[in-house]
């Protein structure tokens, strides 16, 4: 199968299962909590390149995992990609009213409403990894908890965002601009292939691969990131751009400049696929995946 199908495939799955765990619409729409689940299902089942789905999906069919475990992961790391997004969008944060091509969760929702959205989405991730259907094993269910938590908190999300904010306008270093995005992107990529190796109780050296390719793959991507910001025209990557220059934002496109920051993702791409090579042909679609970076529309 051709990547943009297995992507495509991933999608799908990855949607369905989202729908069954999210709470249903409640048939009364003047019920005073309806906001909270429309706004729930709005920012998680419309849109979205799926990419965290993908690498949770194929680092655990590295290992032989059931699908329905992996997706079920996969669903839950999709629900707090998205409340991060939600919070990352708020006035306080980015302010951006355009996300995945349609209103953000606050201009759709309200504020205060967009908050609560996304803290009803953290729960329910984690309520999701926790629950039996998705491991029989509670050590593996508790040891996929503690890493998503740890991914997501003083080490991770909420620390790269904290030193996102408080570096606005400032020069930073190579070193801690990678710091930054590791943190801020690149914690919740590991988590999503660490996933795969801690669902299919994998050797250490499996582990260690994947990390390698996870840091080198959070890299790459977040140089398309920044490229896409800088040239990327509004309706097609579905989001405000332009805006790290807007927020004096430190990128390492900023620093490096196009040319040499597209070199260095390209040097990058070969290392992660040569992290790779560890688990044979198994890993093709993620080699592909992590190949395409670059052409990157949205
Ligand atoms: C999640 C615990 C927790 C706290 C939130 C607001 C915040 C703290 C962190 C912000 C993190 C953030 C928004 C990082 C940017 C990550 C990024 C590159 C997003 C875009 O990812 P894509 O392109 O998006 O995969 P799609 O829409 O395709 O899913």
């Amino acid at each position: 199968m051709i990547l943009k199908d297995v992507i495509e495939k991933t999608a799908h799955n990855v949607e369905k299962t989202l729908d069954r765990i999210l709470p249903p619409l409640s048939k009364d729409t003047q019920a005073l909590d309806a906001p909270l689940i429309e706004g729930m299902r709005y920012v998680t089942l419309e849109g979205g390149k799926r990419i965290r789905s993908f690498l949770t999906t194929e680092s655990a069919a590295l290992f032989d995992v059931p699908e329905s475990q992996a997706l079920r992961v996969a669903a839950a790391v999709e629900m707090i990609h998205s409340f991060s997004l939600v919070h990352d969008d708020l006035p306080c944060m980015d302010n951006a009213d355009l996300r995945r091509g349609k209103p953000s969760c606050h201009m759709r929702f309200g504020e205060a409403s967009a908050v609560l959205i996304g803290d009803g989405l953290q729960a329910l991730a984690f309520e999701t990894i926790a629950h039996p259907d998705t491991h029989p094993l509670a050590e593996i269910r508790a040891s996929l908890c503690l890493e998503l938590a740890r991914s997501l908190g003083a080490s991770g999300l909420c620390a790269g965002q904290m030193i996102d904010i408080a570096a606005e306008n400032k020069t930073l270093s190579m070193n801690n601009i990678i710091l930054l995005e590791h943190l801020k992107t690149g914690s919740l990529f590991s988590f999503c292939c660490k996933s795969g190796a801690i669902l299919g109780r994998a050797p250490e050296e499996a582990f260690h691969a994947l990390n390698k390719f996870a840091y080198d793959f959070s890299v790459v991507f977040q140089i398309t990131d920044d490229l896409l910001d800088l040239e990327g025209k509004t309706e097609e990557v579905g989001k405000p751009t332009g805006s790290d220059a807007l927020l004096g934002k430190a990128t390492i496109v900023n620093l490096l400049g196009k040319k040499e920051a597209f070199e260095h993702a390209s040097l990058l791409i070969q290392e992660a696929i040569y992290h790779l090579d560890y688990f044979g042909e198994k890993a093709d679609p993620l080699k592909d995946l992590t190949r395409s970076l670059l052409k990157r529309r949205s």
